[in-house]
């Protein structure tokens, strides 16, 4: 029981400190969720930071560019098969179409952080800046953690998912 109000008071103190509710932004129309990096070892150069979009506008989005503090510059990357490879291509824009899903995850799309600063450590946050066509820009908080966020109940229907 009285983990349940721990958990509870938690939850509560989340909701007063973040814009939506734990761990998400909404800039118009445009959900963005649980933005979250892996911890780099020491002398690594580059970092990547996934996330999950989702339109609810009156229309589709890109994300055209991103951008951050703890890095040089930041890219937009896909992943491809090349020559049986898969090998981090990067993208002018990430498309986001009306009403559907898209996920920045390991192994496909990610915003790639070029020549960090220092090493991304774990427990650590992050400001990241996304600039959309259309819905402009937003900054948010990135955690640093070893694994992907648990798949949440965002108490709203995603429909169809795209990667
Ligand atoms: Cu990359």
């Amino acid at each position: 029981m009285r983990s349940v109000l721990r958990a509870g008071l938690a939850l509560a103190i989340a909701a007063a400190v973040l814009p939506v509710h734990a761990h998400e932004y909404l800039l118009k129309g445009m959900h963005i969720e649980h933005p979250w990096a892996r911890p780099t070892p020491p002398n690594a150069q580059n970092g990547a930071v996934y996330l999950t979009l989702h339109e609810h506008g009156d229309g589709s989005d890109k994300l055209v560019s991103a951008s951050t503090p703890v890095a040089a510059r930041a890219e937009l990357h896909t992943h491809q098969m090349d020559g049986g490879v898969m090998k981090m291509r990067p993208v002018e824009s990430i498309a986001i179409e009306q009403g559907t899903v898209t996920q920045l995850k390991p192994g496909g799309l990610h915003v790639m952080l070029m020549d960090l600063k220092k090493p991304l450590e774990g427990g650590a946050k992050f400001p990241l800046t996304l600039k959309f066509e259309r819905a402009g820009e937003v900054t948010v908080e990135v955690d640093v953690q070893p694994n992907p966020p648990a798949p949440g109940d965002h108490g709203h229907e995603h429909g169809a998912t795209t990667e």
